[in-house]
């Protein structure tokens, strides 16, 4: 044909390649040594929607990736699947009426049929749904295992409440004070929870870190590293005298423990059980209706610097370890209750909100620190933290060192025992329960008798009921309360009447183990075949979006190192490598429904085809930046794959044809292109590889019209190559150039260009200008240029001009590409 018919080529290769199964990962060809194993992962996408440009971008890059290892001849498991359960997928069944499984498996075949379409390498036969009893299954199992082991357990607390989904969240889904789904500002609730235990990994999660340096993008490793906020200190014991005349000791947290002398009252954060256990009863009232009030602000604005100061006096007196002083006990909004101890000592002289406080309610202020060239915070209200002098703080006076300071007022506690050397951690565990219909059931049974009973082994998986209409509604409790059948069980351990557990689990317990049932989707025996996983484990390259740096790349993290304790896998860490890629974004903004900026990835598939927009996604930008399709051009990137097509066409040399004295400068081009782009990939400078492409594309073009011909055997070559450069990218394009060059399908295991390294050093040589026998010049030449072009440049050049100066030139000779000899006199 004489033109590229899009279209057409998309239908024809979509069935071929469904004949071929070229991306089915083989354990076998890995076990025997033949090839070397790769595992590439892209995020799996919720089923709430047809795919769309977001989809298409990760995808796009990350099957450069996993299309790059098959031609370098690695055996490549990149597998697909859905993560089916969750809000998005029945919130939006519940607004048409709809079951969330028929409206879940319907949107998942017809994302199904989009990546078909859209021509990922996926390896389908690994295919899984998070929402299918086959997998769900091993979700509880693994629940039970955790809990086995201590690290799932419930408990009563003041949890994250969003209002608008009406389920609890985890730390990790609020985000700024609002829900993470969808942006309703979250309350608090006391609610009975399952929890997981991530507290107990907080330093392994740290510690593992050093390795991803550098393969994961720093922010992840910063938001994590922030996330669990490890932070040194002390526990202070301080002893408390009650109203009713007793005592009780109040262990606080700090992180300046060398301040102690300057702790003038305490601060108990109001909503914590502390407060109403110790207030005097004169001040429970005033308590109990500030608590009212707390309990309506999120973490983020209690902890605000910059909000006036509110509180209550507990009516209580505790004693400063150290100084021996009698000082008072408050109860505010600023001190949260999750964190630390829930107490502290409160030295408003180094602490701005201590001081704010101390300045709101008349409270004592002692400078312990004298900072030089700083006011005394008692008169300027300008709390100081730096270094300085210790005064009025007994045996550390003098020093001038925080360390110091630090490590004797811990010394000191340790001696007298009243504190100790401490470490916190911000992390806080996974609140895993949710009040919904569409997740992972809980395998509990509860019962009066025996308490929380777990379902036996051989009982799983505990199979959603059957829930029609407004029973699937969200409404505060869990919907699975209302399938009563279902929820009245005899007890698994007495026999007597027991219920289930009706809440399901959080979304993201079902993803932070997906990836190791890719290696072994269909095995019955457990989660995963060890082997499988030990054959194919960890994750070589992951590829995703990264606002889920503390939610999913955190749990996953977590996962992995449960099941490394359980002896089930040999890593640690799940995810050796990570790319996270920027948004596709209109007209400068976010695309949205309100905006009516959206670009839709389907219309735009059928006006340019897939390659085109693969293309100019992987092309638009490096990976992590940002995209804005209002400066992108899918209509350019659709022609230069008809420039490249077109060449597929034009070369007349057979394929096999030996390249051996074939054009040097072209095939200088080729090699040097092949060898440029081996480094892109390696270091995901992916778009830089599409315009080495687009500029071999544009050398070969030229060569044929106007340098050796399309019969030379080195433009075979280059077009040969833009071919395989092309299968990474635009797949389509490339199996049809690499058909039109008389090669068998596929173009994807063709195998990556050998580069010749003679053919990379300098293409150019040196060539000398004499003027009677002087050496005058030395010019960097083409090694193929003409006399008349050398003497030409000789005679140009402005040192050979100089030392021409008042002569007559009588004679050239001009031997190329080494020597000029002017004679001239
Ligand atoms: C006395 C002190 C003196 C403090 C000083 C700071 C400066 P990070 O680094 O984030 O761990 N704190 C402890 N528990 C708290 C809670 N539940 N809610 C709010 N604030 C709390 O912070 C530790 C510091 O935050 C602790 O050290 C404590 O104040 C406060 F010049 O103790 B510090
Ligand atoms: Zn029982």
């Amino acid at each position: 044909p004489a033109s590229y018919d899009v279209e057409a080529t998309q239908a024809k290769w979509q069935e071929r390649w469904d004949k071929l199964d070229l991306f089915t990962a083989d354990e076998a060809v890995v076990r025997s040594g033949e090839r070397e194993k790769r595992y590439a992962l892209t995020m799996f996408p919720y089923p709430s929607g047809d795919l769309h440009m977001g989809h298409a971008e990760v995808m796009a890059l990350h099957d450069v990736i996993a299309r790059y290892w098959w031609q370098q001849g690695h055996e490549v498991m990149n597998p697909m699947g859905w993560d089916s359960f969750g809000l998005p997928a029945e919130n939006a069944a519940i607004k048409r009426n709809e079951h969330p499984a028929t409206y879940t498996y319907a949107n998942i075949e017809t994302q199904y049929q989009s990546f078909k379409k859209y021509g990922i390498s996926f390896d389908w036969s690994r295919r899984l749904h998070t929402s299918d009893e086959e997998y769900y299954h091993w979700t509880q199992w693994l629940f039970l295992k955790f809990r086995e082991r201590g690290l799932a357990y419930r408990k009563n607390s003041a949890v994250n409440w969003c209002p608008n989904d009406q389920t609890v969240l985890a730390n990790e889904q609020v985000v700024d004070g609002a829900c993470e789904r969808c942006g309703a500002e979250v309350t608090k609730r006391d609610l009975t929870q399952w929890y997981f235990k991530v507290t107990e990994y907080a330093q392994r999660l740290l510690d593992d870190m050093a390795p991803l340096e550098g393969r994961w993008p720093d922010r992840v490793l910063t938001a994590q590293r922030n996330w669990i906020g490890r932070s040194e200190g002390a526990h202070v014991d301080f002893d408390l005298n009650l109203a009713d005349g007793s005592t009780q000791t109040v262990t606080v947290y700090t992180t300046r423990p060398d301040t102690l002398f300057g702790a003038t009252f305490m601060v108990v954060a109001a909503d914590a059980a502390l407060a109403t256990e110790i207030v005097a009863p004169s001040q429970a009232d005033a308590l109990a209706a500030y608590v009212v009030e707390v309990r309506k602000e999120n973490d983020i604005s209690r902890l605000a610097t910059d909000k006036p100061k509110t509180g209550v006096d507990l009516g209580v007196t505790a004693v400063n370890p150290v100084t021996g002083e009698q000082i008072p006990v408050w109860a505010a909004d600023y001190v949260l209750a999750d964190y630390g101890t829930g107490a502290i000592m409160a030295v408003p002289a180094h602490d701005q909100r201590d001081l704010d406080f101390a300045r709101a309610f008349d409270l004592p202020v002692r400078r312990v620190i004298d900072v030089p060239g700083a006011e005394n915070p008692e008169e300027s209200g300008i709390a100081t933290a730096g270094n300085g002098v210790y005064v009025n703080s007994g045996s550390l006076d003098g020093l001038d060192d925080k360390a110091a300071g630090i490590r004797a007022t811990i010394d000191l506690l340790e001696e007298r025992k009243t504190g100790s050397g401490a470490v916190n951690f911000r992390l806080r565990d996974w609140l895993l329960s949710r009040q919904r219909f569409w997740g992972c059931p809980i395998p509990i049974i509860h019962c009066e008798k025996c308490g929380e009973v777990p379902v036996p082994e051989d009982q799983l998986p505990v199979v959603l009921p059957e829930l029609t209409g407004a029973e699937l509604k969200p409404k505060g409790t869990s919907p699975l309360a209302a399938a009563t059948d279902w929820v009245n069980v005899d007890c698994p351990s007495c026999g007597g009447p027991a219920k289930r557990d009706t809440d399901t689990m959080d979304t993201f317990v079902d993803s932070s183990w997906y990836f190791l049932r890719y290696c072994s989707p269909k095995f019955e025996g457990g989660p995963f075949d060890p082997a499988d996983v030990k054959l194919w484990g960890p994750v070589d390259q992951y590829v995703g979006g990264l606002e889920h740096a503390v939610l999913h790349l955190l749990y996953s993290r977590f996962f992995t190192k449960v099941l490394h304790d359980m002896g089930m896998i040999d890593f640690v860490e799940p995810f050796t490598a990570l790319l996270g890629q920027g948004v596709v974004i209109n007209e400068g903004k976010k695309m949205s429904k309100s905006l009516g900026n959206g670009v839709n990835l389907g219309e735009q598939i059928d006006k340019f085809g897939v390659d085109a927009v693969r293309l100019t996604l992987v092309f638009a930008s490096p990976p992590e930046d940002n995209i804005d399709w209002a400066d992108v051009s899918p209509e350019a990137s659709l022609k230069f794959l008809k420039r490249a097509w077109r060449l597929s066409g034009d070369v007349t040399s057979e394929p096999g044809t030996s390249v051996d004295g074939g054009d040097v400068a072209l095939r200088r081009v080729t090699h040097k292109t092949v060898h440029e782009c081996t480094d892109l990939l390696e270091r995901h400078r992916f778009n830089v590889v599409v315009a080495r492409t687009m500029e071999l594309v544009n050398a070969t073009r030229k060569a044929i019209d106007s340098g050796c011909g399309a019969a030379d055997p080195a433009v075979r070559e280059a077009v040969e190559t833009v071919a395989i450069l092309l299968s990474l990218v635009a797949p389509y394009t490339a199996e049809e150039m690499w058909e039109r060059l008389g090669h068998e399908p596929s173009v994807a295991k063709a195998g990556w260009p050998v580069v010749d390294e003679s053919l990379l050093v300098a293409d150019t040589v040196t060539a000398i200008v004499q003027i009677q026998g002087k050496v005058r010049a030395r010019l960097e030449v083409a090694p193929s240029i003409s006399e008349a072009d050398l003497e030409a440049l000789a005679l140009a050049d402005a040192g050979v001009q100089r030392a021409l100066e008042g002569k007559q030139v009588r004679k050239v000779i001009v031997k190329a590409p080494k020597l000029v000899n002017i004679v001239a006199g």
